[in-house]
């Protein structure tokens, strides 16, 4: 096992694998940027080493500052958290020849998944459900209109090199196929020196349904169910549960058993998600898989009773899982609230700042995964979100009255968060019947609008 873990990333993921490691009896290093002196992975941790100034650029995203705090701390293994360098195929061959152990997948994996057209095709050859859609990258619009009728509109245009949402166009007809082609060419080259595209046929009105996988370098490869993640705005989830409403025992298995197949066909190592779209239909297409471990996962922790960072942890220094499907029980329901600092009323406008007070929610059923302490001041330069507020309950009914109960017990003040938005949401009729997929936030949040 490991003596010491250097943790390259801030916040609470950062807590979350200091305490893992702690559970585990294994030393940890922060690393910090000059904005973060005063947070708490910094005072949590071991050691803590200042990387640069407060710009990612200069500080998280910088391997070879990373690299330093590593080699000077005689770290012998790095956790990427999420974000950041996490699915940045370059950090782990560095961390490879510097022999410091990477906490996630091969450089290779990420790599092949983190191109959405190579992605698919593996997803193809694996048996996995995919959208019908263009073979590989299109040549030209010509080749992209020939597609389109074959498969009929709309139709969705995807960067290969995107994904979450970057560089994606919907065309109805063939005219607004063509300039959406060129459009969607432009925008990919220009934001990832990649300019290839692909079509799919568009799936509408679906759910976004992500399961989440672990391997192990045995030969272990298993699904740990899957988190509804259909309510979001701007490809930014809000709010996640796990089980789906939309998922029965019968489809559960079915969508669980292609994700499996999906990632033993990559021969996949460590953490990993694997998303869906599933249609009003309950036909289900292998969207894009993720290789790190995922800001929902507490949920996922929470009806399994597996913690997932100790798991990451352990595959990573070689270990065998001790689990196995049929052993996997997922046991009542969870609810995760992301509070972001940001004004919901103001077009969720960035409300960084000192929090001059904060109090946690606690009692049966609630965990808190935050970096906020009273006299904390949130940098203006990261990331909003500022605490998970993650219930369980014996059903879904149980885990949202408790979420009300957790999120009407959380006092933030000098700051403005999205916890009124949460428990509005709570109360929603559409929601507490679990009738939506990814369009329902932006409509709950117009009709809201309108009713002023
Ligand atoms: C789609 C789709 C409909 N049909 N593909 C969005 C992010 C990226 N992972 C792929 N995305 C989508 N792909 C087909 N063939 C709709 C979306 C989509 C979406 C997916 C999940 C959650 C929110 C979304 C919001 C808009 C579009």
């Amino acid at each position: 096992m490991f003596k010491k873990i250097l943790v390259a990333n801030r916040g609470e993921i950062a807590l979350r694998v200091i305490r893992a490691a702690r559970e585990l009896g294994i030393e940890t290093v922060a690393v910090f940027s000059e904005a973060d002196r005063d947070s708490l992975h910094v005072r949590l941790a071991d050691e803590a080493v200042c990387i640069g100034p407060p710009a990612a650029a200069d500080s998280y995203l910088n391997i070879a500052r990373i690299m330093s705090a590593a080699e000077i701390t005689a770290s012998d293994a790095i956790h990427p958290g999420y974000g950041f360098l996490s699915e940045n195929p370059h950090f782990p061959e560095v961390c490879e020849s510097c022999h410091i152990r990477f906490i996630g997948p091969s450089s290779e994996m990420i790599r092949l998944m983190g191109d959405k057209a190579a992605a698919r095709r593996t997803m193809v050859e694996a048996g996995v459900p995919v959208t019908p859609g263009s073979e590989g990258v299109l040549q030209s619009a010509d080749e992209a209109a020939d597609v389109a009728k074959r498969l009929g509109y709309p139709v969705i245009i995807k960067a290969a090199a995107g994904g979450g949402g970057k560089g994606m166009r919907i065309a109805t007809d063939e005219a607004s196929l063509r300039s959406g082609i060129r459009t969607a060419q432009a925008e990919a080259e220009a934001n990832f020196g990649n300019g290839a595209v692909y079509v799919e046929r568009y799936v509408e009105k679906p759910r976004h349904i992500e399961f989440q996988i672990i391997g192990d370098r045995h030969g272990n490869l298993l699904h740990l169910g899957e988190r509804e993640c259909s309510i979001q705005r701007r490809h930014q989830k809000l709010l996640e549960e796990s089980p789906s409403v939309a998922l029965d025992d019968a489809l559960r298995t079915k969508m669980g058993s292609a994700a499996v197949a999906g990632a033993r066909a990559i021969a996949y190592e460590g953490c990993g998600t694997i998303e869906f779209l599933l249609g009003p239909d309950r036909e289900f297409y292998f969207m894009e898989m993720n290789t790190r471990i995922q800001v929902e996962h507490p949920v996922t922790e929470e009806v399994t009773g597996y913690d997932l960072i100790k798991a990451q942890i352990a595959v990573a220094a070689g270990e065998a899982l001790p689990w196995r499907q049929d052993e996997v029980r997922l046991r009542g329901h969870a609810l995760e609230c992301r509070v972001n600092a940001e004004k919901p009323d103001r077009n969720f406008q960035p409300s960084p700042g000192r929090v001059s007070y904060f109090h946690s929610p606690g009692g049966p059923g609630v965990r808190v995964d935050s970096h906020l302490y009273s006299g904390y001041v949130v940098p203006p330069t990261y990331d909003s979100m500022v605490a998970k507020v993650i219930t369980w309950g014996r059903d879904r009914m149980e885990a949202i009255v408790r979420m009300r109960r957790a999120l009407e017990e959380t006092v933030v003040e000098g700051i403005d968060t999205t916890i009124p938005l949460h428990l509005r949401l709570l109360n929603d009729q559409a929601f507490l019947k679990g009738d939506f997929h990814t369009g329902y936030l932006d409509t709950f949040l117009s009709s809201e609008a309108a009713a002023e």
